[in-house]
């Protein structure tokens, strides 16, 4: 029943898997994956409207920070649970071992997260994932940082023109990669109601089985304005 989750995208499909998910009560583990220092943790606390220095958060840090599996239940809806993930590519967590190591075929649904620039291990995990048959978000945090540096050194500098170029680039490394109809946002974890944040908490509501898209609903940054943001076919985000 998971899997039909997993390869439902129509509305009526969703609601009959909705309807068997709650006579169940089945899980659903949503793991949150992608390099060392991408911001995973630091995204995990964001989706859950935390600090990261309040009680329960999810530890960050400027060095390797997260050593195993962590997870965070919803704190409204405990059958939604976000998986912090080690980061893949460390010494302790080398990108042949990792997807072993940290029990990725176990989860239902992932967010790579991934920071700076693409690279190989965003692909590995991608084409993973695609093999399981399962669904990912490929979210590029940090993107306050990049703003900030592209102003400080181009003179031309336009917000949208930066985030357009960000965005092609990873949904070109995807479907070079034979990845099928990546969807990309643009997030930082720090400005929740900026960037495609609200987008990509629409896409989850969307995505997952009525009773827990009514708990992730519940569970948006207050600050964040759902309605101000539609997912538009191509992916890129449209201001309505
Ligand atoms: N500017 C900015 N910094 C961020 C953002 N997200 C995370 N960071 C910073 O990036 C660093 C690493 O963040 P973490 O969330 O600990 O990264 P991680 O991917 O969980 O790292 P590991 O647990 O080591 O794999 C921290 O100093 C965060 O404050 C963001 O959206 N914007
Ligand atoms: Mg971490």
């Amino acid at each position: 029943m998971k899997t039909a989750l997993q390869h439902t995208d129509r509305p009526s499909d969703v609601g009959k898997t909705m309807e068997s998910l709650q006579d169940n009560n089945t899980q659903l583990n949503i793991a949150i994956t992608g390099e060392s220092g991408s911001g995973k943790s630091t995204f995990v606390n964001a989706l859950r409207e935390l600090s990261d220095d309040d009680e329960g958060a999810a530890p960050t840090g400027v060095t390797e920070t997260t050593s195993e599996a962590t997870p965070y239940p919803h704190p409204n809806y405990p059958n939604v649970t976000f998986w912090d993930l080690p980061g893949i590519g460390t010494t302790k967590f080398p990108a042949d071992k990792y997807l072993e190591l940290v029990g990725f075929e176990k989860f239902d649904f992932f967010i790579i997260i991934s920071a700076v620039r693409f690279r190989e291990n965003d692909v590995k995990l991608a084409q993973e994932i695609q093999k399981m048959e399962k669904k990912f978000y490929f979210v590029r945090s940090k993107i306050d940082n990049d703003l900030r540096a592209e102003e400080r050194s181009q003179r031309e500098f336009k917000v949208e023109k930066t985030l357009s170029q960000i965005r092609q680039v990873c949904i070109q490394g995807l479907t070079g990669s034979s990845i099928k109809t990546p969807q990309v946002f643009l997030v930082s974890s720090f400005q929740l109601h900026q960037y495609d944040f609200p987008l990509l908490h629409k896409a989850l509501e969307s995505g997952l089985p009525e009773v827990k898209r009514d708990a992730l609903l519940l569970a948006t940054p207050k600050q964040i304005h759902i309605r101000e943001a539609r997912v538009t076919p191509c992916n890129r985000p449209e201001r309505v």
